[in-house]
């Protein structure tokens, strides 16, 4: 479990790295074969931080939690139109600080918690928290993965999604 913390709170820092290693004009640059650009992406990973809160929050109020279906783009537009004015250093700023109150959340839960089983609407396995913990860890990198192409491929290389 500490290994997995350890990995989710380097996530923001990891991904502000390869930014920094991106030309700026890439960042909100849209190519014809994919429907976001880097700053859909990073919007998408803050848009997606009050789900995964919710769900530790889900964890550590009910005994047997049920995780229901997120769909992105499903969330009042209010919220949309916040994230669309924020720039890249805005919201890797933003994932920062919500990643460091979510590891202080998980951190701050008893260890009965921890063993814990969710039943999600999507999964045909019982969720742990430990699975639920490294389900954002993978999506954290998928989309880190996904803004490396986007930001240093050749447009031809950049493959639809
Ligand atoms: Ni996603």
């Amino acid at each position: 479990m500490e290994e997995i913390l350890k990995n989710l709170c380097s996530s923001p820092d990891m991904l502000a790295l390869l930014i920094d290693e991106i030309p700026a004009g890439r960042l909100y640059r849209r190519y014809k074969n994919a429907d976001w650009c880097i700053h859909d992406h990073l919007k998408h990973l803050l848009e997606t931080q009050d789900i995964f809160t919710q769900r530790i929050e889900l964890f550590r109020d009910n005994e047997s939690p049920e995780i229901p279906a997120f769909f992105p783009g499903a969330s009042d537009n209010k919220e949309d139109e916040t994230q669309e004015a924020k720039d890249v250093p805005a919201l890797l700023d933003e994932f920062k600080t919500i990643r460091t109150k979510q590891i202080e959340l998980i951190r701050n839960l008893s260890g009965e918690v921890s063993q814990r089983q969710a039943v999600h609407s999507e999964h045909s396995v019982p969720l742990s928290f430990k699975r639920l913990l490294l389900h954002f860890l993978s999506h954290d990198y998928y989309h880190i993965y996904r803004i490396e192409e986007l930001g240093t491929f050749k447009e031809e290389n950049i493959k639809a999604w």
